[in-house]
């Protein structure tokens, strides 16, 4: 068996989307997601450029070869465009491999551990108000978990606060917009927010907060500490984590459960944050952290230290991406959570999926592979437009961590 062609599409139904199919000799093809929001282009660079003219003629059911080639064979190793491109062959690699042996792609990696996927889904608001009212609304449908975020009065556009309340895309302009942050401010605001929420929904639900790397060991300790009462499910992002020392500060001082790793590539950006127990959630993802084979690797460590996953899942991780995740997730042990925000219509029509959401979960299909596909006609139809995540500054102009 060999691969004969692949091709890289991009896309725009809604957003950006870089996708890689990969045909061959037998006329089963596979589908993987390489999408780096903002940094789209380098991807398709490197797949086209570099990935694509090694894959012809190979075995493309020799996946972890073809893992260890890509990785170790290129010398440089590791970083969000390699790992991508990785993640987007292997993901592939695997729906082929699926889809040959007739089975859904969870059957493969041994069998469902969970009958469905716990969700969580990203509600958002101007002010207290507005996010308490959100919350609402996910309960309405059905979510058992929910993570709240806020305006906070005299920060100019927080993160997590997007247009409407149950939809959030951060990648917004053509150029990166600015937006502020004030760590005083957020400190004094955040705590209000989860006591509304309790008080209103009682504590019954799952409640999340991100907070997109802009505390310092410190502060971030100083917030997990007050948000204690409000038993939170986890703390995201609380501070930077390349020092992955800098957790045991926060560690230390409470016991609000911490989560960390979006923006992880390899096993090696988790590894002493899993090994001295400093985190409780992994959030690397398929597309994120080099595919499945490689996902398999971080979170067979993590369940050594009873870590458990809870993969990244905004609206720039493509359909095939949560196809992917909910395979994993529906088999992976020490399965923690799925994040979900919900893609717009046209990328749902561009990717036509067999995964469905019921009262709080998502239940990954049956059909063999990982269920999801891509229309390629539609998308021709939505060319690439170039957006970018925003920049945060301090009051003083500082550039601040995003
Ligand atoms: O591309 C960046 C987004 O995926 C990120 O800002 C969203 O933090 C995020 C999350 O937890 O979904
Ligand atoms: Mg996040």
């Amino acid at each position: 068996m060999k691969i004969t062609r692949a091709k890289v599409i991009v896309t725009c139904p809604g957003r950006n989307f870089v996708t890689l199919k990969i045909e061959t000799d037998q006329g089963v093809y596979g589908i993987g997601d390489a999408t780096l929001n903002g940094r789209e282009l380098a991807v398709v660079s490197y797949l086209e450029d570099h990935v694509v003219p090694c894959l012809i003629g190979r075995d493309p059911r020799r996946i972890e070869d073809i893992w260890q080639y890509l990785y170790r064979g290129a010398y440089w190793r590791r970083g969000p465009v390699t790992m991508r491109a990785i993640a987007a062959v292997d993901m592939a690699l695997w729906d082929i491999k699926a889809k040959m042996a007739g089975m859904p792609l969870y059957d493969l990696l041994g069998g469902k551990s969970r009958d469905r996927v716990m969700v969580y889904g990203h509600a958002n608001g101007r002010d207290i108000a507005e996010t308490v009212d959100a919350v609402g609304q996910y309960i309405d449908m059905g979510y058992k978990a929910i993570r709240a975020q806020t305006g906070i009065p005299g920060i100019k556009d927080a993160y997590g606060v997007g247009r409407g309340t149950l939809f959030y895309e951060p990648a917004d302009a053509a150029l990166p917009s600015e937006t502020g942050w004030d760590t005083r401010k957020a400190l004094n605001h955040i705590p209000k927010l989860f006591d509304k929420l309790r008080e209103t929904y009682g504590f019954d639900y799952h409640l999340l907060h991100d907070g997109h790397h802009r505390y310092t060991p410190q502060e971030a300790a100083n917030l997990g500490r007050m948000l204690e009462p409000y038993q939170l499910f986890w703390l995201e992002d609380c501070t930077p984590a390349e020092n992955q020392e800098a957790f045991r500060l926060v560690r230390q001082h409470t016991v609000t459960p911490l989560a960390v790793g979006e923006i992880f590539n390899t096993i090696w950006d988790a590894k002493d944050l899993i090994e001295n127990q400093l985190i409780d959630y992994i959030r690397a993802t398929v597309v994120g952290a080099g595919g499945l084979t490689h996902l398999r690797r971080i979170a067979d460590l993590a369940s050594l230290y009873q870590i458990r996953t809870g993969c990244h899942g905004a609206t720039d991780l493509s359909p095939v991406t949560m196809g992917c995740a909910l395979h994993f997730d529906s088999w992976v042990p020490n399965f923690g959570i799925q994040e979900y925000m919900r893609h717009a219509e046209e990328t749902d029509a561009v990717f036509p999926h067999d995964y469905r959401f019921d009262d709080g979960y998502l239940i990954c299909g049956e059909s063999p592979g990982h269920g999801v596909d891509i229309d390629e006609a539609l998308a021709a139809k939505y060319p690439y437009k170039p957006a970018y995540l925003p920049v945060a500054r301090l009051n003083d102009g500082t550039i601040w961590n995003w």
